[in-house]
């Protein structure tokens, strides 16, 4: 809906022209302005405003739980309203995904949806205790998840999925959290510029002298020095005859060393979420509503784009799936809610690239893990040996062997490299470590010296270092495991009804009130907005409830102006049936009015405002008259 002083247009939907430009033009100016939120429909673009805006009070969760999607401007609150209400009152489970690159806003947005869903759910002592625990399972995790890069000086380094659930009237129960990726990497290394997770600088802040993070490591995890140092300085290959021990050279014991505390670090990370979900679990065996907030990494090419950008595309693309299908599916149940007839909308089927990545025999993921079973000397060139002679047809892959082979000669593509066509972009990976990040492997000797400590928590951390336990069977490579997690959580998003939630960064300088619109119209792309709006306007580009859209336009007909005592969608079907609008223009559903083109909306929007100056003028005279 446009209202009265509203910047640009307040949905996308009702852009004209459709084209990038005009849609980057929007967002700036609305951005300018202030106006940080848009819609696409039932879409919310939310682009980073770098600055405290006071447009997230008490007063404003009070004026948004009070009314509908439309009647105010566009607010992250409107949002998380919408959702609430559907997942109390209807029994729809909800997920809101929040997508966007490094910095966006997804965390901020996330914790809004939160403390709005917090302010207007249930009452009472244990209500509230539940509230707050779940509220406050924030700064745990950011303490120990988030650090500071060159992005953004609150990076989430891991992807997060909470689900919230709610009791039959909707007050919170508990909930569970579900994390993905650490960047566990960071313990040992980071870019220049950035720094380790913030739960170190915090530690050296406030413990007190005694404990400065300078006490032996082996007194403090409770092992004895002798055996840590022979686990990092040495490996013990056994095979079914005898047991060798060999001597590291310094690369080889700085990389045990490095492997140890990534190992540490990730599995005390999943420990704190583990205790967290103790503690926010709900036990009664009742139905629940649940709402599931996603707050995961977008879609990521970097200048030197490795494994981690590869899951984390891969995760992006499966995303961009469910978004289409979802998107598609909502309309088209909408539409048989409504009972209006449908028709088949023409999209870009990403699912391609999604079997390219992740088929079960013939995908990259598959074909990783086959070469890091394989015994034989295997690398990652051998590894991309194997993708070139399988993919080299694919249309979505390419190499310099496949390029060679069809004459291209790109000289911007390394030897060590392969480029994925994704939805968003074309991304060139380099396979250096893929194998050795995909294996994850932490040697036994450091295990098992973990698994002696008498430290009892890092003790319980390595229960594969007890000896009774140690079998020759290997846990699942990082990439089957997180594409594993990943189809547990699509599966679990395909059960709710989705509210999505489009982070849009407006510069690379953390700054207020810059907008780049070079920098935006590569996120549009990513995000794929103009092919959202595309879909959202390929049926009917507006649908309103009968009783909305009579309060808005009423005044347009002297049938249903100043008074009017029938019902809603017979006055909607008066006073539009006044305006001789075209019969193809409109669809009346069961409870909402269909209208197919943006033009039909901006003209009910032109006509409404000469109809109130005409008033306005007519009680001015009046008040003259009066006088
Ligand atoms: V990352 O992928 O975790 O690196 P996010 O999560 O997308 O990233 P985040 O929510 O952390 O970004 O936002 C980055 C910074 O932008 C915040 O620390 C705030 O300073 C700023 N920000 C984001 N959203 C808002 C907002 N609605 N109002 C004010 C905001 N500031
Ligand atoms: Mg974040």
């Amino acid at each position: 809906m446009l209202l009265e002083g509203s910047v640009g247009v307040e949905d996308l939907v009702l852009l004209e022209p459709l084209e990038e430009e005009s849609l980057l033009k929007n967002l700036q100016l609305r951005h300018e302005k202030k106006e940080i939120y848009t819609y696409i429909g039932n879409v919310l673009i939310s682009v980073n405003p770098y600055q405290q805006l006071p447009i997230y009070g008490p007063e404003f969760i009070d004026k948004y739980r009070d009314y509908t999607f439309y009647e105010l401007k566009p607010h992250i609150y409107a949002l998380a309203n919408v959702a609430y209400l559907s997942l109390r009152d209807q029994d729809r489970d909800q997920c809101i995904l929040i997508t966007g690159e490094s910095g966006a806003g997804k965390t901020e947005a996330s914790k809004l949806v939160m403390s709005y869903v917090a302010a207007v759910c249930g009452k009472g002592e244990q209500v509230n205790s539940v509230k707050e625990q779940l509220l406050q399972s924030n700064p745990v995790l950011e303490a120990f998840g988030n650090a500071k890069t060159i992005r953004n000086n609150n990076s989430s380094r891991f992807g997060k999925y909470m689900d919230i659930e709610f009791d039959f009237k909707g007050s919170p129960l508990g909930g569970v959290i579900t994390n993905y990726l650490l960047e566990k990497s960071r313990v040992v290394k980071q870019l220049e510029g950035e720094r380790n997770f913030h739960i170190f600088y915090q530690i050296l802040a406030g413990a007190d002298a005694q404990l400065l993070s300078v006490q032996e490591i082996g007194e403090m995890v409770g092992l004895n020095s002798g055996e840590l140092e022979r686990a990092l300085c040495s490996r013990t290959m056994e095979t079914a005859k005898e047991k060798v021990i060999t001597a590291l050279n310094v690369t080889q014991a700085q990389y045990a060393r490095d492997a140890l505390a990534k190992n540490i670090y990730s599995r005390l990370f999943n420990w704190i979420v583990n205790r967290i979900n103790e503690s926010i679990k709900v036990d009664t065996g009742e139905k629940k509503k649940v709402m599931g907030v996603l707050d995961i990494y977008g879609f990521e090419i970097l200048e030197d784009n490795s494994f981690e950008q590869f899951v984390i595309n891969y995760c992006n693309e499966k995303l961009q799936q469910v978004f289409i299908e979802m998107t598609l599916k909502e309309e088209q149940e909408e539409y048989k809610r409504e009972g209006i007839p449908w028709t088949k909308v023409d999209y870009f089927d990403n699912s391609i690239i999604c079997n390219l990545i992740e088929h079960n025999q013939r995908g990259i993921l598959a074909m990783l893990d086959e070469e890091c079973l394989r015994p034989g000397v295997v690398s990652d060139s051998t590894f991309l040996a194997k993708l070139n002679q399988l993919f080299s047809k694919h249309s979505h892959y390419e190499s310099k062997v496949t390029q060679n082979a069809q004459r291209q000669y790109d000289h911007s593509m390394g030897l060590s490299c392969f480029r994925i066509s994704h939805y968003a972009g074309k991304v060139t990976y380099s396979v250096n470590s893929f194998i050795d990040k995909n294996n994850d492997l932490l040697f036994r000797d450091l295990s098992q010296a973990m698994w002696k400590a008498r430290h009892s928590l890092l003790r319980s951390l390595f229960p594969e270092g007890d000896p009774k336990q140690a079998s020759l069977k290997r846990p699942p490579t990082a990439g089957t495991q997180f594409k594993n997690s990943v189809g547990i959580l699509m599966k679990n998003l395909y059960s709710k009804n989705p509210n999505y939630i489009r982070c849009i960064k407006p510069n690379e300088h953390q700054q207020r009130g810059q907008f780049s619109s070079e920098l935006v119209a590569v996120q549009v792309r990513y995000l794929g907005l103009l092919e959202n709006v595309r879909v959202r306007r390929a049926g009917y580009a507006y649908r309103q409830v009968y009783g909305s859209f009579l309060e808005r336009y009423r005044l347009l007909s002297r049938s249903t102006w100043p008074h009017w005592n029938g019902g809603d969608r017979e006055g909607v079907e008066k006073f539009l049936g006044e305006l001789s609008l075209s019969s193809e223009e409109l669809a009346f559903g069961k409870t909402k009015i269909f209208i197919r083109s943006p033009k039909t909306l901006f003209y009910l929007e032109e006509q409404r405002r000469l109809r109130l100056h005409q008033l306005a003028t007519l009680i001015q005279k009046m008040y003259r008259g009066w006088r």
